[in-house]
This record gives structure tokens, sequence and C-alpha cells, in this order.
């Protein structure tokens, strides 16, 4: 863990605000692409990463895969944060972590070292680093360099009122309810977090009872959201977070999702279940000191 302080990397724990709770830093880098064009942009991911995960699943199913390269670093983040593996080197600007990518776009940039970035190499910058800005970009802009995509659209114009506040619902409670919950650093702060992440996933499995999405009977990008907290969520959250009242098997529309989304072999292709647990277990020695990754459980995501 560490961070960049005027371009340059220092490390250490994140700190937690008031009362022990988790407080998550806002995104600096929040444009737009300029001109879009096939094999012009790059995304750094990390396919441990649920934010990261979300512009992976985006880029597959809206047929991006041949426009829009994709470096994915090694899930051990250690002291120096994110790094590439020998095996798939940064392709750009041959950097050896992630916030020399960083430096790269601004040479003394303040804050956290995230993945995803969404890369320009016309403008030689970091055009967006939020997830969710990302995925809309994925969705939208890149619209006209998109092959073959297996749907037309994740963010259909009559629905994105709805799917912005799909997103706004699950994000606090959910997907970032989960870190609120692991990084709490007091009772009430875990306590709070986790009283608000079931009270968020049995509403959203009532709402899943009833229709087949989050938003009717159509995939968007609210669901895809969900997925990559929801495919971590037994894995990893029940245990190494103490997100243990339920596992999502034991809410049973929340499983059939889970289950469905993952069988679409696009989907399945960017999950990486044992990144996913190397990735948490060995990188937040503040939550697992021994950074021992546990052997099970195994997952059942087969749909019968
Ligand atoms: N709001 C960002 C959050 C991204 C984020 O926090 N990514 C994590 C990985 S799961 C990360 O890179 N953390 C490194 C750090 O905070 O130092 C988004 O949705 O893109």
């Amino acid at each position: 863990m560490g961070q960049l302080v005027d371009g340059t990397w220092q490390q250490g724990p994140l700190a937690s605000g008031s009362k022990g709770a988790f407080e998550r830093p806002a995104t600096r880098f929040r444009d737009t692409p300029t001109a879009i064009a096939a094999g012009r942009y790059h995304l750094y991911v990390s396919t441990a990463c649920p934010w990261a995960h979300r512009t992976l699943i985006t880029r597959a199913l809206r047929g991006l895969i041949d426009a829009v390269s994709v470096t994915v670093v090694s899930p051990k983040m250690g002291d120096t944060g994110w790094e590439f593996r020998a095996e798939d080197p940064d392709p750009i600007g041959g950097a050896t972590f992630l916030h020399q990518v960083y430096t790269r776009a601004q040479p003394d940039y303040t804050g956290r070292v995230t993945v995803p970035v969404l890369w320009d190499r016309e403008t030689n910058s970091i055009v967006n680093n939020e997830s969710r800005d990302v995925m809309r970009i994925l969705d939208v802009d890149f619209a006209p360099v998109a092959v073959n995509p297996l749907f037309a659209t994740l963010a259909p114009p009559d629905l994105v009122t709805q799917i912005d506040n799909t997103l706004d619902a699950i994000y606090q409670p959910i997907n970032n309810g989960v870190y609120k919950a692991g990084f709490a650093t007091s009772q009430e702060a875990y306590d709070t977090a986790v009283r608000e992440l079931f009270a968020a996933l049995g509403h959203w499995n009532a709402v899943l009872g009833k229709q087949r999405y989050l938003c009717g009977d159509q995939l968007t990008e609210a669901d895809i959201a969900l997925f990559t907290t929801l495919v971590r969520f037994d894995l990893v959250y029940y245990s190494h977070f103490k997100c243990n009242v339920k596992r999502i098997a034991d809410h049973a529309h929340l499983q059939r999702f889970l289950k469905e989304l993952h069988a679409m072999p696009a989907i399945a292709a960017t999950c990486d279940l044992d990144g996913i647990k190397t990735h948490y277990y060995w990188s937040q020695p503040n939550v697992n000191p021994s950074r021992i990754v546990p052997l099970g459980p195994t997952l059942d995501l087969s749909v019968t």
C-alpha cells in the first residue's frame, strides 16, 4: 500500500477516517476521450479488482476486445503498489509499477494509484480512472469501433436514469460496503457497514425474485457492477472482510443472477478466481497479516 505525493511514491497504509470508518478518496482523472479510434486507447487493469473487472466485462460484451488493448497487473499489490508482470509488460512506456503510468500522465500527481486506468496513446495521458465513467465511455463513446458486440448497449437511453439510480443505490451499501466492513477499525463502523450491506443484499435479492435483472429484463451496467461484487463475495468478502452474516449462495435470487451472468462465456473469461483470492489475502496485511491465502471455498457457479 502507498500513494503518490507530488509525483513521489510513498509507502503507507490507508488512513481511516473518523470513528474507524473507511473513507474512499475521490477519483482524479474524469475526462472523456476526444476522438475514438481502434487501437488508440489502452486499459490498465487488475483482474482481481471489482472496479477494474467492470470495465473488462463491458469491453468483452460490447465487442471491444480488438479495439481497446489491455494490460493486467500482478494480483499481488505490495509496498510499491500495483506492479507489471513479466508475461504482460507495460506496452506503452515500459513501466515497472503502475505509479509510473500515473506520473507519466502527470509528473506531480498526488493521490492513490488505482485500477482501472483508461490511457490515451495520442495525448500520452490518462483519460479516466473511475470505473463507472469508463464503463459508460466504453459502452457509448466506443460504439463506433465495436465489432460483433454481444449486446447493442449496456446503457439504453430509455433506462439511463434508472441505471444511474441503481448504480448509486448499490454503491455505498454493497460495492463499497464490503470494503467499509473489511477496513473498519472500530466495532461500530464495522457493525454499521455490515448491517447496511445485508439490508441492501436482502432488498436486491427480493427485486431479483421478481425480475431477471436489476433494471428489468435487459442486462445493463448496473448488473455488471453488482456482479463483480457478488462473484467475490463467498470467495473473499465473507471471510476476509468478515461479511459473514450470510453467503450469496444463501440468497436464492442473487445466486441465480450470479450464476446466470457467469454462464456467459464472455463474462466467465474475465473471472480470475485464483487471482482474486491471492490479491485480497496477500495484499491487505492490515486485514490478514500472515498473508496466507486460504485453500477454500470451492464455488459452485454452474447453472443447474
Ligand atoms: N473509484 C475507483 C476505485 C478504484 C479502486 O479503488 N481500485 C483499487 C483496487 S480494487 C485500487 O487500485 N487500489 C489501490 C490503492 O488504493 O492504493 C473506481 O471505481 O474506479
